[in-house]
């Protein structure tokens, strides 16, 4: 008998293809609910590393699009972790691996309030975001930003920035200012 996860979670692929819009560039990969079936998935596919500029993971809980316009995403918002290019080698397959394992475990007192999470490869920079449902409940947010901050070792002086998702798409210059820091 395989072990059941509390939540199904769904994986989604997102390619940078300009001839189409961006939420039909987002594919559904495949959606797990036990551990077996996780790693059995994560075994299959690349690491995030090697994904091509542009594309993206991202892991939701089934039935939420990892998109902001989604009933679920629609007041919430996203820790970010901005990760500099030489982090690429370094970090990021292990950033990914222990959010998705902190998601699926269920590792916050708030699991509730969480969407799901996204990593972005680009060439700028990489990014990794989690994402919560509702930026007002200020409480849970900052118990998944410190509990995210501790789990995956990053230093204390990094600063971890959380936006919320009206702001991000309304946003007029290139930064989106942080509601909470941890
Ligand atoms: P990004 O891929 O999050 O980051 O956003 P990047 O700027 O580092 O590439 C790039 C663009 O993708 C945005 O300006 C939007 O046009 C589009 N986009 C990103 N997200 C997360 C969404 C979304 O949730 N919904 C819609 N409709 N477009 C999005």
């Amino acid at each position: 008998i395989k072990h059941p996860l509390q939540n199904c979670w769904t994986l989604w692929y997102y390619e940078n293809d300009r001839s189409q819009t961006w939420e039909k560039n987002q594919k559904e990969i495949a959606s797990f609910q036990t551990v077996e079936d996780f790693w059995s998935l994560y075994n299959h596919i690349k690491p995030a590393s090697d994904l091509r500029q542009g594309n993206d993971y991202s892991l939701f809980k089934r039935g939420i699009r990892p998109m902001w316009e989604d009933d679920a995403n629609k007041r919430g918002g996203r820790w970010l972790i901005n990760l500099e290019k030489k982090q690429r080698n370094l970090e990021l397959d292990r950033y990914w691996l222990d959010i998705i394992l902190c998601l699926i475990g269920e590792a916050f007192e708030h699991s509730d309030e969480i969407c799901g999470a996204v990593v972005n490869i680009r060439g700028k920079g990489d990014k990794i975001g989690v994402w919560t449902s509702d930026a007002n409940k200020g409480t849970a947010v900052l118990e998944i930003g410190k509990k995210l901050k501790e789990r995956l070792h990053i230093p204390q002086r990094t600063v971890l920035g959380y936006q919320v998702h009206k702001d991000t798409q309304d946003k007029s210059g290139s930064v989106t200012k942080n509601s909470y820091t941890v």
